[in-house]
């Protein structure tokens, strides 16, 4: 038998750990410039996979709530598209390869948590043809939902019920006569439809097109594509569904400028929300916009049984067109005197102005979570509007390009078990290794062998241990000690009790090489791992091992609670930015140097707080003239 393991070396390891993915910027200039990349982003030596690096501009603690945040970033600089889970520190815990995808979410169906996406072919001008997925925690792909009818899910929405049905957006070619919009009598449209649907049969439950209900004279956008069937007019454009406890639906058109709430029996608009209908009284008279007044709007939710709406209202026709700044609100809606009245506004501190996309969330902590959308951003903010934390996950330079987007981002707690093998790297005297969607990994413990027999995995007499390091994000490096002589590696993923979740395959070791030997890797759809019970007394046994756990877990529990430990982390990244703590960061010095792009006025970014919102609504009226002229022109 070989020496056991020496503890001495796993403290040393433990009091210096290396951090391999560098976690998030605070303030970085170089990142907003695009100094980092056109896409910040992450790379790991155990991993073919990227994760997005994100900038804080706004921090605080307030936002740290356990939960992970859910993008899926895609356009013109985003070389890997994909769902991605981020922690709430900024690694990367999860994404895959799946191409074009909108919408990653979390729904409970049937009591279990699911990550839900839309994925398909996005370029079918400003909407989608593909499928939704569900994954269960283990990432397998528990349902496919697809259109009934032959027809194809869109990108913009799908929703699960209170009633555990699938909602979501078609868009359904259909010849109509479009002479009461000044068009041909033989037009064709993209009509703006919905399903709902059974998760499990695919059965169709009920089926609604806008051309039926809604009429042409009442969207905002005149007749564009000329109608004709090679190009059918997207008159209504649906954007987001939502149904309430009485079987009726909420149901957003973008080009209708309202939002309209539907009989769930017979399809009929029982009432509009703004637009050229709105049925509506304002109440509001102390925000800077009224509620009837939103305009392109999206992600519109029912809250509060249906008293309350949440909706993001990006106020922004498209590319080319004027824009105005993008706002987050929460109306109360009184649906038996027919008024409306904004609660809460949500103003982002840079002013974004998103042309398309965009989300709100009510988050469980009572936050708020806006989305940007077109724009590489998301803000959380207290249910009263302020600014609790502010996140690029592109640099802003790029903002109004769309080269860097993700059509909602979410925040929602998950646990996530993965059935793939760690993956895992050695290179000389180092190790990393990471776990793709792995979230309850707190320890990794690296062992040696001098046998490469698979089937003495579970024979403890075979594997020494060597060190124990805390995860540090989604790769995590470990010294192999210097004295350490074994032919084979291989990493134990522990989580916070001790118990052994996973093992890497065997890496087969070299010292005197730098480039990796390993056997298994890589491939994040590898063979299902299946790991023997027996491992777990393979280790237990080892007193050395269980030292060095005890003492990983503590310097875990340490790094995630102790803000000196937070502060220290933080000085590492000194080097990467422009960084300085919260309270003493020079806006003007720290991102001042910026020049204007096409998209974002820096000048804005740099000198704007929130109190700064009555000069840009000068501006905006100043360029209300060239909307009505534009839209003149237009028709
Ligand atoms: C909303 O207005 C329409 C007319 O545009 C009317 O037919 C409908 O009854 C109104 N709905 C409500 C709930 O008042
Ligand atoms: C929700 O609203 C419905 C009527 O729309 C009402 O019957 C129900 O009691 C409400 N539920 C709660 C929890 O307030
Ligand atoms: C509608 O208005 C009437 C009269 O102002 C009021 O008594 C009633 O409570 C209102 N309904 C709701 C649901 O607030
Ligand atoms: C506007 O005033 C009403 C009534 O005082 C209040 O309930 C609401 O929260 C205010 N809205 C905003 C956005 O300040
Ligand atoms: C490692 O062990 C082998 C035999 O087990 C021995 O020949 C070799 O010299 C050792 N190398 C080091 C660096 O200790
Ligand atoms: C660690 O994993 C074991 C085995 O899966 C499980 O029983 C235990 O509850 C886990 N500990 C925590 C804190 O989740
Ligand atoms: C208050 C405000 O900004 N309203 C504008 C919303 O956007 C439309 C065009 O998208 C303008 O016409 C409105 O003036």
């Amino acid at each position: 038998m070989k020496l056991v393991s020496n503890p001495i070396v796993a403290v040393a390891a433990l009091l210096a750990p290396v951090w391999a993915d560098q976690g998030p910027y605070f303030q970085s200039s170089p990142f907003e410039t695009g100094k980092l990349g056109a896409w910040p982003s992450e790379t790991y030596r155990s991993s073919s996979a990227v994760g997005a690096a994100i900038n804080y501009v706004e921090y605080s603690p307030d936002c740290l709530d356990g939960q992970k945040y859910f993008i899926a970033p895609r356009g013109k600089s985003v070389h890997k598209p994909g769902p991605m889970i981020l922690d709430q520190d900024g690694h990367m815990i999860w994404t895959k390869n799946y191409g074009q995808t909108y919408n990653l979410n979390v729904y409970q169906f049937k009591g279990q948590d699911y990550l839900t996406f839309w994925v398909g072919n996005d370029a079918v001008v400003g909407h989608g043809q593909g499928i939704y997925y569900m994954l269960d925690s283990s990432y397998k792909e528990a349902y496919i939902v697809r259109g009934a009818n032959r027809l194809h899910g869109d990108i913009h929405e799908f929703h699960i019920t209170l009633d555990e049905t699938a909602v979501f957006t078609i868009y359904d070619i259909r010849q109509v006569d479009l002479r009461s919009a000044g068009g041909p009598k033989d037009g064709w449209i993209w009509d703006g439809t919905f399903q709902e649907v059974d998760i499990e049969t695919g059965e169709l439950l009920f089926q609604w097109h806008a051309s039926d209900h809604f009429s042409f004279t009442d969207v905002a956008r005149g007749i564009e594509n000329s109608g004709d069937k090679e190009h059918p007019w997207d008159f209504f454009h649906i954007n987001s569904i939502d149904k309430d406890a009485k079987g009726n639906f909420l149901v957003s058109s973008r080009h209708g400028n309202c939002l309209i709430y539907i009989d769930g029996r017979s399809g009929d608009i029982i009432w509009y929300l703004g637009g050229k209908r709105n049925n509506f009284t304002e109440l509001s008279t102390n925000t800077s916009r009224p509620a009837v007044d939103i305009t392109w709007q999206h992600h519109a939710r029912f809250r509060d049984n249906g008293t309350a709406i949440t909706i993001f209202d990006n106020a922004s026709r498209g590319v080319g067109a004027p824009s105005y700044i993008s706002r987050g609100v929460y109306l109360d809606i009184d649906q038996e005197n027919m008024t409306v009245q904004i609660r809460h506004e949500y103003w982002n501190p840079h002013h974004l102005r998103s042309q398309s996309q965009g989300s709100i969330q009510i988050l469980d902590s009572g936050n708020v979570l806006v989305g940007y959308g077109f724009n590489a951003a998301w803000t959380e903010y207290t249910i009263d509007g302020d600014v609790v934390c502010d996140v690029h996950f592109g640099p802003a330079r790029q903002f109004g390009r769309g080269n860097i987007v993700s059509y909602r981002t979410f925040k929602h707690p998950w646990t996530g078990h993965p059935k793939t093998w760690p993956t895992f790297e050695v290179f000389s005297y180092g190790a990393a290794v990471s776990w793709n969607g792995a979230t309850e990994v707190t320890t990794w413990v690296l062992q040696g062998t001098d046998t490469d027999a698979y089937s003495d995995w579970d024979d403890d007499e075979n594997f020494i241990f060597l060190t124990a390091v805390p995860k540090s994000g989604f790769e995590t490096l470990m010294a192999i000690p210097r004295d350490a002589n074994y032919t084979y590696l291989r990493a134990l993923a522990l989580n916070s009790t001790g118990h052994v979740l996973g093992a890497t395959k065997l890496a087969e070791w070299d010292p005197e090489s730098d480039s990796a030997l390993v056997i298994g890797g890589e491939d994040l759809d590898d063979d299902i791992f299946g790991l023997s019970g027996n491992v777990q007394s393979l280790v237990s046994t080892n007193v050395g091992f269980a030292v060095a756990v005890v003492l990983a877990i503590c310097a875990w529990a340490v790094k995630r609670y102790s803000p000196a430990w937070r502060k220290r982390l933080r000085s590492g990244d000194r080097d990467r930015g422009d960084f300085a703590p919260l309270d003493q960061f020079d806006r003007e010095a720290g991102l001042g140097d910026i020049e204007g792009g096409e998209g974002v006025e820096f000048s804005t970014l740099v000198m704007h707080q929130r109190g700064g919102l009555s000069s840009d609504s000068e501006r905006e009226e100043s360029s209300d003239d060239e909307g009505k002229r534009l839209s003149s022109t237009e028709k």
